[in-house]
């Protein structure tokens, strides 16, 4: 008996890592658009968005508090967001970030996660939006299945981008197709237009508000206002009047607590369609017996404001758009863990060929966190690091480590210029003085923090090869960078 109970958890370990070095698992990532981390439950007790299927998912698998998407070049944050995702590549090695040529190295298109796949063996497809992404990966996809869904119906919505997984299924089983698969299934919401379907819109206590020159009722099924919420935000953060601080329909400049209630009512309502559409495929895939051998992984491009210290869009620093939500389960993972991870979006093209026994391509600059997966580790790293620079330059730089974030904002034109130091240990929500919350940048007290969160800042900027310095840095003579790539600067803001 003694001996049998201490060979029970050796069987254990082999049969989970039997299960990981099985091979030529298929692949289900799941990416939304625009979604705060802070808009599910799992992630903020006090939402009232309902994701039964998103909440099975993270009871089955792994729930990460600690992914990040390194940033964006431009207003676009969707664009370079997309790039690091299928190239593994950091924020100023891409092709679309100042200086690519130098940086992105040629034909990268052939290195990113369809390409990749498609050489393993893969079977490759792709729904998701058009647009703000990275086309020439996109293409490489063996079936491709995009449009832009914003709509209120099943047509026009998320149902679509659900229905194209399950013909590609239908499809697969009709041909007899055994390949393992990976399937990139994005969805074009909860982005704005945030148009939700009728019963999900009630349930949520909003409307598909469209008359700028008024604002939506008050509603009491209307989510709550966040805890950081503010009418505006305090200071000139280098890009104010980006399209999605003023002219996101249904809010436009209004910041009132009826427009922000009722625009993140339209948000969950658009969030619990995706949850519903996750669900239809999740289920056919249990159906077809290959969910045990299916790795799902589920994220956001970046977070999204909607009130959070009075701004709307994903311009900023702040953890509600640098910080996306990530749950993954998939054969070896131990059900209902929750790991800090300290990962980036960019990790995961490593980490899926690392689950695919597949070698990662060498432009690849992610690590695979497949250790944190199986329980080797918390975390990856111990510094994070964030970039904005969308608007004035050099903008906005943020740098984490363990409980301790600082976020940096100029303009060259020395119009914005704020420094902010929070312990999200004890200030999770980054309130402002505005909230009656002091900066701790102010604080002479915390001079020595400060000084040693901007020096791991610099460090962070020149390991990752930032363009930019700002004034209180060495300049290194780094030479005044060139506009942002026609191509994300011709795309709109979205
Ligand atoms: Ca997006």
């Amino acid at each position: 008996m003694g001996a049998m109970m201490k060979l029970i958890p050796a069987l254990l370990v082999l049969a989970a890592s039997a299960s990981f070095a099985a091979g030529r698992p298929n692949i289900l990532f799941i990416l939304v658009d625009d979604q705060s981390p802070f808009d599910l439950k799992m992630y903020n007790p006090k939402s009232t968005l309902q994701t039964p299927n998103l909440d099975k998912l993270a009871a089955q698998g792994v729930v990460f508090d600690g992914a990040y998407h390194m940033g964006s070049s431009s207003g676009a944050v969707c664009t370079p967001s997309r790039h690091m995702i299928m190239s593994g590549r950091t924020v100023w090695h891409l092709p679309v970030s100042p200086w690519a040529a130098k940086t992105s190295p040629p034909q990268l298109e052939q290195q990113t996660i369809p390409a990749v796949f498609n050489r393993a063996g893969y079977a490759t497809m792709r729904t998701c939006k058009q647009g703000n992404s990275y086309e020439a990966a996109n293409k490489l996809f063996t079936v491709r299945k995009d449009a832009s869904k914003r709509g209120g119906t099943d047509e026009s919505g998320s149902a679509w981008h659900a229905e194209q997984v399950l013909n590609y299924f239908d499809d697969r089983a009709a041909t007899k197709d055994t390949k393992p698969f990976l399937i990139y299934f994005g969805f074009s919401h909860p982005h704005d237009t945030r148009d939700g379907k009728p019963e999900l819109l009630a349930k949520y206590g909003a409307t598909n508000h469209t008359d700028e020159a008024n604002v939506p009722s008050l509603h009491s099924l209307q989510p709550p206002l966040p805890a950081n919420y503010l009418k505006g935000h305090p200071f000139d953060n280098t890009d104010m009047n980006v399209r999605d601080e003023v002219a996101v329909s249904g809010v436009w400049k209004h910041r009132d607590e009826a427009s922000i209630r009722n625009e993140i009512g339209r948000q969950y309502a658009c969030s619990d369609n995706i949850d519903i559409q996750i669900g239809r495929v999740l289920k056919r895939l249990e159906e077809s017996g290959e969910l045990d051998n299916t790795y799902i992984i589920y994220t956001a491009d970046h977070g999204i404001a909607i009130g959070h210290h009075g701004l709307m869009g994903k311009q900023n620093l702040y953890q509600h758009c640098w910080r996306v939500p990530f749950i993954v389960k998939g054969p070896g993972i131990a059900a209902g863990r929750r790991v800090e991870g300290n990962i980036y979006l960019l990790d995961v093209l490593a980490t899926l060929c690392d689950l695919a026994g597949i070698q990662p391509p060498q432009t690849s600059e992610g690590t695979s966190f497949k250790p944190v997966l199986t329980g080797e580790k918390q975390a990856m790293r111990d510094v994070l690091y964030g970039a904005y620079a969308g608007g004035a330059k050099p903008g906005m730089r943020c740098v984490k480590h363990g409980d301790w974030k600082l976020i940096q904002y100029e303009s060259a034109d020395g119009k914005a210029k704020h420094t902010q130091l929070f312990n999200l240990a004890e200030n999770p929500d980054e309130l402002l003085p505005e909230h009656g919350k002091p900066n701790l940048a102010d604080d002479p007290k915390h001079a020595e923090k400060l000084a040693e969160m901007k020096k791991l800042l610099l460090s962070e900027m020149r390991r990752l090869d930032d363009p930019w310095r700002f004034a209180d840095q060495p300049g290194d003579d780094l030479p005044v960078p060139p506009a942002t790539a026609k191509k994300a600067k011709k795309a709109k803001k979205k």
